[in-house]
């Protein structure tokens, strides 16, 4: 089939998946204290995920860090609690705190940080959030994060 024809066709079936699913995600965390996606959703197929979190920003992570962390919903207050009392020094998280399904470190801007998600420790029907454990930053920087199908 000629190379151009089989283009128009891929683009006009968006159904018809010739490459595997996209087992990864970019976020930005803004000076405007704000993530650019409110929901992130894991294709059902991929063994790992990984997040990109930016910071497109100037100002520095003392006045406007972000980071990205993901737990259960459940949890997301008390972690963000712990992480005000841990302070600056520890990125605003309780070292080694259980609940943290996964997280990044904290952010200045112009900065760049990734985490890996083995995704056989999420459950199908489970209740996530991801948020910037930042004080007072999850408030507005949070978001669901779910398993499709
Ligand atoms: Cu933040």
């Amino acid at each position: 089939m000629h190379r151009a024809l089989l283009l128009t066709l891929t683009l006009a079936l968006p159904g018809f998946a010739w490459a595997a699913d996209d087992c990864s995600t970019e976020i930005h965390g803004t000076d405007q204290m704000t993530f650019d996606k409110n929901e992130i959703v894991v294709p059902a197929s991929c063994k790992s995920f990984k997040v990109v979190l930016k910071h497109p920003g100037n100002l520095p992570k003392e006045v406007m860090g972000h980071n990205w962390v993901l737990s259960e919903t459940s949890n997301m207050q008390a972690i963000v609690n712990d992480g005000a009392a841990a302070g600056v020094a520890h990125d605003y998280l309780k070292p080694d705190d259980a609940r943290i399904i996964a997280h990044t470190k904290m952010l200045s801007g112009g900065e760049e940080d990734s985490v890996t998600i083995d995704t056989s420790k999420l459950k199908a029907d489970g209740d996530y959030q991801f948020f910037c454990s930042f004080p007072a930053h999850s408030v507005l920087m949070k978001g669901r994060f779910k398993i499709g199908v």
